[in-house]
């Protein structure tokens, strides 16, 4: 792969968008490496946490590639449309926790790649954005659909219709992003909050993910029935056995399966 790295560090794994010369915009053929990184990640038995994030100090994503797009025709547009939400519909419905390191410039595809994350931790010099209106477009990586979900929809439509940058103390006080931390503490944040989730349950934390992402997109009565029914698998497993056993025997250390 010539334009996305992966690199483990335990059970999380690091996957770097790394296209300097765009500033790790998302043309094609990242967008196709993405899919090949996806599928071995997919396929690793011990991953809990996937970590996205760009190469480089200067930019997360700095959306998707306006020198491809801009004599596209209407298939080849499609066409990447439908490689795009592939992807991010992907990276959203893994089973394991992701959270986008926002380095830098998180724009249009790049501020959609991070809101298709479970989880934002932003880089004080991050800067989110959605500037498709001024290029004739709208967000089409899942732009006004994810943003309006996380922000609420008076202020999602204001950034989308103004395209106005807002840095990351904005981005975190109206709820885009969970923390911002210094630039120089942002991968070693992202590890620590992995190693954090990496002690709940496995299957829990897949379960609670399903419910929460499920859950939005459907009325409060399904979405407690849904719950009620994940609950009723999580009895089913090992884990929900020996997390409540460490509990009564008052031990810390818990032995979780996965299973
Ligand atoms: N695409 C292609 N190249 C890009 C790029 C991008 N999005 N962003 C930056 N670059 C390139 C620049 O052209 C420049 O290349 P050279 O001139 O050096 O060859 C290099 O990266 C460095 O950029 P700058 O010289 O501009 O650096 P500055 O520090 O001055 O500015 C910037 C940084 C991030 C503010 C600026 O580069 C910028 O405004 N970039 C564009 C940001 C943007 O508008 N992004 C949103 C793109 S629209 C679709 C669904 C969704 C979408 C598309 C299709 N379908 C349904 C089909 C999504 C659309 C978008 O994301």
């Amino acid at each position: 792969m010539e334009n996305i790295r992966l690199e483990y560090r335990g059970e999380t794994a690091v996957l770097t968008v790394d296209r300097p010369k765009a500033l790790n915009a998302l043309n094609s053929a990242t967008l196709r490496e993405m899919e090949e990184a996806l599928s071995l990640l997919e396929e690793q038995k011990d991953l809990r946490t996937v970590i996205v994030t760009g190469g480089g100090e200067k930019s997360f994503v700095a959306g998707a590639d306006i020198s491809e797009m801009v004599n596209a025709s209407a298939p080849e547009g499609r066409e990447m449309a439908l490689l795009a939400k592939r992807c991010f519909e992907r990276l959203e419905q893994m089973p394991v926790v992701t959270i986008a390191a926002v380095n830098g410039y998180a724009l249009g595809g790049g501020c959609e790649l991070a809101m298709a994350c479970d989880i934002r931790v932003a880089a004080e010099n991050a800067i989110f954005g959605q500037p498709e209106c001024g290029l004739g477009i709208l967000p089409g990586f899942g732009g006004t659909q994810r943003l309006a979900r996380l922000v609420g929809k008076g202020l999602a439509k204001e950034l989308i219709f103004t395209c106005r940058r807002i840095d990351a103390q904005e981005a975190c006080r109206i709820g885009l992003v969970n923390q911002v931390v210094p630039q120089t503490e942002l991968l070693e944040s992202c590890l620590a909050m992995a190693e954090e989730i990496g002690r709940s349950a496995p299957l829990g934390v897949a379960y609670a993910k399903q419910a929460i992402n499920a859950g939005l997109d459907i009325d409060l009565d399904s979405g407690l029935q849904m719950e009620a029914n994940l609950f009723g698998l999580a009895f089913a497993t090992q884990d929900k056995h020996e997390g409540m056993t460490a509990f009564l025997e008052k031990r810390k250390e818990k032995h979780f399966s996965g299973q």
